[in-house]
């Protein structure tokens, strides 16, 4: 299949990597600038669906669409199910949405007002009712909430309230399922966020039960942040949840993940295996939290998720004996250069037999722009409204 040594024993592991992809991915996006419309854009959520199924069946990585709740609202969530299977892929997790509402302009969880907090823990119970009639397991929170001013709010009450709305959150969710706290450190608060860090995302969801878990998104973090030690510290604590990839340049850039810094996502990748997040037995979702604001949407996600199977790919081949003998023997150069050798090997030809072995193109980007879809959505897809991010 390759003459890269050790290729044909990560295959399993390789096997299971599945990466969620959103719903809102699909849909137009932009800056505070500018929204661009483009040609093709989906005009409803099933065709949203329709173009996420494509990433899956020209990658066989993506088996999953991540919804948004109210811009997914449906009447009928097991037709949309159906739908989807009919599509070869099915719904996922669901994202809530505490941050578009009037009432929330000064918290939704944390406000200070017992109304406006009941209001924001009964969108969530709707949000759990979606996930009972789809099927998914996780319910997504990320909280829009903090402060722009010192002096602004009591940032103790805030995360006392925060405590007590999620437990009533919680409380709801069935057996099965899980409630994923995702912290970010800035934005659209400036002063203070309420959920800002792992550490705090941790405090919290510890409190709650097992079932309460940490989402990383692999933008939410200050420059220079060391993520992967993050990431071991949650798997190491049985609490890493999932994982939003994107990446960044400067802030929360939602970008390609892995056009930015494919080293760091390496290194992640990394991590995710030395921990375990890729075993058989894992419960640790990956997913894409991505826009695409120039680029066309369905090939970014193809990208994407490219890029996250050839980082995989790479980690994988890790010699991790190797590396145990370097640190034992003290040869700080000596671990940095297995490290470096694994992370410079070039899979993609490898990928490539790999997926012509399991009946996939083996070039999905040159596929997709072979297959005349683009053409066909930008034909068809003409009147009603096309949907944005927001
Ligand atoms: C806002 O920062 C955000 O990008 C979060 O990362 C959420 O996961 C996402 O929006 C969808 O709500
Ligand atoms: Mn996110
Ligand atoms: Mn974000």
């Amino acid at each position: 299949m390759t003459d890269i040594p050790g290729f044909a024993a990560i295959a399993p592991q390789l096997e299971r990597l599945a990466i969620e992809v959103p719903s809102w991915a699909y849909g137009n996006s932009g800056t505070r600038f500018k929204v661009f419309g483009t040609p093709g854009t989906p005009r409803s959520i099933e065709e949203k669906i329709a173009d996420a199924a494509v990433v899956h069946r020209l990658t066989g990585l993506a088996p999953s669409v991540a919804l948004h709740i109210p811009w997914d609202l449906v009447d009928d969530y097991a037709a949309l199910g159906e739908h989807a299977a009919s599509h070869g892929v099915r719904l996922g997790t669901v994202n809530s949405n505490t941050f578009q509402d009037d009432d929330y302009k000064f918290g939704a969880l944390t406000h200070v007002d017992a109304k406006v907090r009941r209001k924001a823990i009964d969108h969530h119970l709707e949000c759990v009712d979606v996930m009972d009639a789809t099927g998914a397991r996780d319910l997504k929170i990320w909280l829009a909430e903090g402060s722009n001013y010192p002096g602004q709010a009591d940032l103790r009450g805030r995360q006392d309230r925060l405590a007590e709305s999620l437990a009533a959150i919680y409380d709801r969710l069935g057996e099965e399922q899980r409630l994923v706290l995702e912290y970010k450190f800035f934005e659209p608060a400036f002063y203070h966020t309420d959920v800002p860090d792992w550490g705090t995302s941790y405090a919290q969801v510890s409190a709650l039960g097992e079932r309460a878990m940490v989402c990383l998104d692999t933008g939410h973090h200050a420059p220079g942040t060391n993520i992967e030690f993050i990431v071991m510290q949650l798997l190491r604590l049985g609490r890493l949840g999932s994982f939003d990839f994107n990446s960044r340049f400067y802030a929360d850039d939602d970008l390609i993940v892995g056009a930015a810094d494919p080293f760091q996502l390496f290194r992640i990748m990394a991590e995710v295996i030395r921990g375990g997040a890729l075993d058989a037995d894992s419960e640790v979702a990956f997913m894409l939290d991505q826009c695409h604001n120039v680029e066309d949407k369905i090939p970014g996600q193809i990208r994407s998720v490219l890029n996250v199977q050839e980082m995989t790919a790479r980690a994988l081949l890790l010699d991790r004996d190797a590396l145990a003998a370097a640190e034992e023997a003290g040869d700080v150069l000596g671990g940095n250069e297995v490290f470096m050798d694994a992370f410079q090997t070039d899979v993609r030809p490898a990928l490539a037999a790999w997926r012509e072995e399991r009946g996939l193109p083996p070039h999905p980007m040159r596929a997709y722009a072979e297959s005349g879809y683009q053409q066909e959505i930008e034909e068809s897809r003409v009147g009603g409204t096309q949907l944005s991010w927001t």
